[in-house]
Order: structure tokens, then C-alpha cells, then sequence
């Protein structure tokens, strides 16, 4: 079976991807464990030089790999170029990582106690279509460094930049079998890694529902799992902020790859006395976004990423919705949405749900309680802004959003040297930071009679 690769931004067919079945993953599983067992028993400084290898072959691939993401997902130009960056950024980071795999020794009467960090085996990735190679990474690079093989299945919509990424670690000369792409269905490649023993953890990325039922699989086999989910941040504005600011960004904290990400500040909620300025300053922000080609260098937001997803996020919007203001979209082909601010009741469905798409929604707010208060009535708790002149409220507030990723003054969620991941219904474990690689082994102690 095979699946047709769209151009968001046309709608005109890309290429065609061969769907894999329950039998051609199960054989590149048992793959993956043979390449694991060799590259586990490769020195560490041998393993750290071949992940610099691999990053520096994607640093060599950016302008390819963007060219790919652009014609995919309908990624900005710029953006794109960004996330393959990200990419080697994060390998190289990681890189690091085989030799800082410190254990401990640890006093005990009798003898020597020591402790080990020994790879879990084979892992499986399996991750959305919003940003299909910086999410890849999020999980292949630390799993790799740790010792473990990888096998991962992209979203069936973007798969192509993943398995880009595979063809550039055989050429930086990993192991055949270490780094697997396997596209496919979910429901049947997905679905494999939950239940195929060999598998020793599932790193998924994407909707809470689907989560859900990835870790209640997981659970028959108490597989390790870590799960990034979905989200519906809040921005908070306070009245001594600086509006100009908050404003002229606002847009940036939510629209970012057209509103699909898990981290957008979809609620913006400012403080009563400052929020006919905010709206006043926030209407021509809005409206400067530059929605076009994704081709063109200029271009800040592109399209969404299929028809399907283009036609869940006008339900957010009918024709009664509380539009404050909209910012253009080209019309034609393609899968455009306009920048749109609604001003809904807080128990609405658009105030509740997360959209994944350019619309965001504004609030007024009567006190920091109330703010928080707001902020926390979400199933979600991923990310989230705090705008003040004041920073001990910053910090105080930050402190109180049961929220994985806050800033203050700033609306940056993602640095890969910085851990990443959702309270509540957003997740469970963490990404990215130092930390990272622990989460891909298991913590064996060893105790010596002297
Ligand atoms: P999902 O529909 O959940 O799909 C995510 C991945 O899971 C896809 O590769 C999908 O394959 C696969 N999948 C679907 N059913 C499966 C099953 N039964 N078993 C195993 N795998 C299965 O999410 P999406 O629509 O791609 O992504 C949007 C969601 O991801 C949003 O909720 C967003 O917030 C969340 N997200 C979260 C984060 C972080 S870091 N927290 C980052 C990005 C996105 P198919 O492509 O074949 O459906």
C-alpha cells in the first residue's frame, strides 16, 4: 500500500510513500536489535565521534532538508532551515553524551558499590506531522547515544524529511539497522512497536487520545514510555508590561507554523485596565503576519498542513464565532487560514479545546488570581508566557501555572540544552537538556565483596 505526499501550499501530489506492514516491521525491529548489540559494545568515544559525523552530515544537508520540509509540511522557508539546524544542533549536543554516561559509587559496608547505565535496547519513535525532523531528533539523538537502535515511524503526512535523516546516517557511516525510518500507518506500525516485545520503550508525540491508548498498551508489557501530548498554553499580560512588546510578539507566541504546535500561547489572557490598548496595539501585529509561499524567504506563516486539518479548524470558527479581527490568507489552492483573534466565553468550545491552528483567543483578566486560576483550568499544561515589568510576579506566576515550559518577558519553549515536556493531560517524562540520555537507559547496580 502507498500514500500520496500532498503540497500543502498547491495541493498538487509531491511523491508517493510505500506504506510498511506488521511483517516488514517486526523485520526491521529484529534488525535494529542486532545493530544495538554491536553499537552497545562500541567504545564511547567511538560512538560520540560517529553522532558528530551524523551531525555534521546533516549540517551539510540544511538547505536540502528545508527544500524537503517546505514542499512536505508548507514550512516557511526560514523556519525550516531553522528546524534542520535544530537537528544538528541536537545531534551534536548529544554527541557528548556516550562519554558523560557517569554511574556512581556508592558507600556500602562489605565492599565496592557501583552503578551502571546500560542501554535499553531497541526504541521506538513515533511522531506527529507538525514538525516532523526536530521531534525525530528529540528522540533518536539521546536514544542513540545512550547505546540503543531506533526504529521510527513518521506522521503518514510527512514523512519525507525523516527518512532523509536515515539515508544521512548510513552515510556518515552508522551501522546498517542502528537508525530505521519506517513510514506507515499508526494503527499498524505504531501499533507494532507498543506490541512488539523487542521494543523495550515508546517515545510517541502527538494527541492526548492516542497517548492515552499508547500507554495503556505499553502497560501490558510495563514498556517504558514517555509521552509529549497536546496543549493550550496560555500568554499572560499584565497591565505594567511592556504592551508594545507583548503585543507586536503575541502573534509570533501562537501563529508559528500556522498555529500547529503544541506549545502555542492559544489564550491570551490580559489584565481588564490594560486590555483595550492590548487589542488596539494587537490588531495591526495580527495583521503584519506575512501568510504566503512557503518558498519565498519573506514569508512568516505558511498553510496548514492538509485539507483534513484545514476543514477541523474552521469548525472552531462558524460564522457566529466572536471574531475580534482576522489577518489575510492567499486564496486559491491549497490549505490557508487566516490569523484569527476570537473573544470567547471562557467555558467555550475554542477557549477549551486545543485548535492546532492560527486561531487564538483573548481574555480579560481581574487579578493575578484570577489569571492563574484561568491559565490552570485546562486539562493541558505545557508551556506558557508571563509579560511584567515586575519579575518577582514573573517568577511567582511561573511558579504557579501547572505548566512544564514557562518564560517570562519571552515566549522561547524549546532549547535543546533545556528540559522539555507537559504537566497533565500534555505528557509525561521529558525531552531535550542534560538529562535526556538517562531516559533511554536502566540504572543497574553492582556490588563487589572486597
Ligand atoms: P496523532 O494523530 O496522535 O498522531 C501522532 C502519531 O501517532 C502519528 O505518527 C500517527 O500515525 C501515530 N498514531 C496514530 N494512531 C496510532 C496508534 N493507534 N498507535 C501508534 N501510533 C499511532 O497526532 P497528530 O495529529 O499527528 O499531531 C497533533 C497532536 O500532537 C496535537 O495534539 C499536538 O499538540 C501534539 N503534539 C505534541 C507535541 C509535544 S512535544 N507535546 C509536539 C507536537 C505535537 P499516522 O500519521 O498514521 O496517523
Amino acid at each position: 500500500m502507498s500514500h500520496t505526499i500532498v503540497n500543502p501550499a498547491d495541493g498538487a501530489v509531491v511523491t508517493t510513500v510505500t506504506a510498511s506492514s506488521i511483517e516488514e516491521t517486526d523485520a526491521a525491529i529484529a534488525r535494529a536489535a542486532v545493530a544495538q548489540r554491536d553499537w552497545a559494545a562500541v567504545a564511547p568515544s567511538d560512538r560520540a565521534r560517529r553522532l558528530r559525523r551524523f551531525a555534521a552530515a546533516v549540517d551539510g544537508a540544511v538547505e536540502e532538508l528545508a527544500a524537503i520540509e517546505v514542499r512536505n509540511s508548507g514550512h516557511p522557508i526560514g523556519q525550516a532551515r531553522w528546524e534542520a539546524g535544530h537537528v544538528r544542533d541536537v545531534l551534536e549536543y548529544y554527541s557528548a553524551a556516550p562519554e558523560r554516561l557517569f554511574g556512581r559509587q556508592i558507600p556500602v559496608a562489605g565492599g565496592l558499590d557501583v552503578t551502571f547505565q546500560e542501554p535499553l535496547g531497541v526504541v521506538g519513535v513515533i511522531t506527529p506531522w507538525n514538525f516532523p525532523m526536530t521531534i525525530a531528533s528529540w528522540g533518536f539523538a539521546p536514544a542513540l547515544a545512550a547505546g540503543n537502535a531506533v526504529v521510527l515511524k513518521p506522521a503518514e503526512w510527512t514523512p519525507l524529511t525523516s527518512m532523509r535523516l536515515a539515508e544521512l546516517a548510513l552515510e556518515a557511516g552508522l551501522p546498517e539497522g542502528l537508525f530505521q525510518v519506517i513510514p506507515g500507518k499508526g494503527s499498524v506500525v505504531g501499533e507494532r512497536f507498543v506490541t512488539n516485545e523487542t521494543v523495550r520503550k515508546v517515545v510517541f508525540t502527538g494527541s492526548t487520545e492516542v497517548g492515552r491508548h499508547i500507554m495503556a498498551g505499553c502497560a501490558a508489557q510495563v514498556k517504558r514510555v514517555t509521552l509529549e501530548l497536546g496543549g493550550k498554553s496560555a500568554n499572560i499580560v499584565f497591565a505594567d508590561a511592556d504592551l508594545e512588546r507583548a503585543a507586536a510578539t503575541a502573534p509570533y507566541g501562537v501563529f508559528e507554523n500556522a498555529g500547529q504546535d503544541c506549545c502555542a500561547r492559544s489564550r491570551i489572557l490580559v489584565e481588564r485596565s490594560a486590555y483595550e490598548r492590548f487589542m488596539e496595539l494587537l490588531e495591526p501585529a495580527v495583521q503584519g503576519v506575512k501568510v504566503g509561499d512557503p518558498a519565498d524567504e519573506t514569508t512568516e506563516m505558511g498553510p496548514l498542513v492538509a485539507r483534513q486539518h484545514l476543514e477541523r479548524v474552521r469548525s472552531f470558527v462558524p460564522d457566529d464565532a466572536d471574531v475580534a479581527f482576522r489577518g489575510t490568507a492567499p486564496a486559491g489552492p491549497g490549505f490557508w487560514f487566516a490569523p484569527t483573534v476570537l473573544t470567547p466565553a471562557r467555558d467555550s468550545r475554542a477557549a477549551r479545546e486545543e485548535i492546532f491552528g492560527p486561531v487564538v483567543s483573548v481574555f480579560p483578566f481581574d487579578d493575578e488570581g484570577d489569571a492563574i486560576g484561568f491559565a490552570n483550568a485546562s486539562e493541558y499544561g505545557l508551556s506558557g508566557s508571563i509579560w511584567t515589568r515586575d519579575l518577582s510576579r514573573g517568577v511567582r506566576v511561573a511558579r504557579a501555572v501547572e505548566s512544564g515550559n514557562l518564560s517570562v518577558n519571552s515566549h522561547s519553549s524549546v532549547r535543546y540544552a533545556t528540559p522539555f515536556g507537559g504537566f497533565k493531560q500534555s505528557g509525561l517524562g521529558r525531552e531535550l537538556g542534560p538529562d535526556a540520555p538517562l531516559a533511554f537507559t536502566e540504572t543497574k547496580n553492582v556490588f563487589i565483596a572486597v
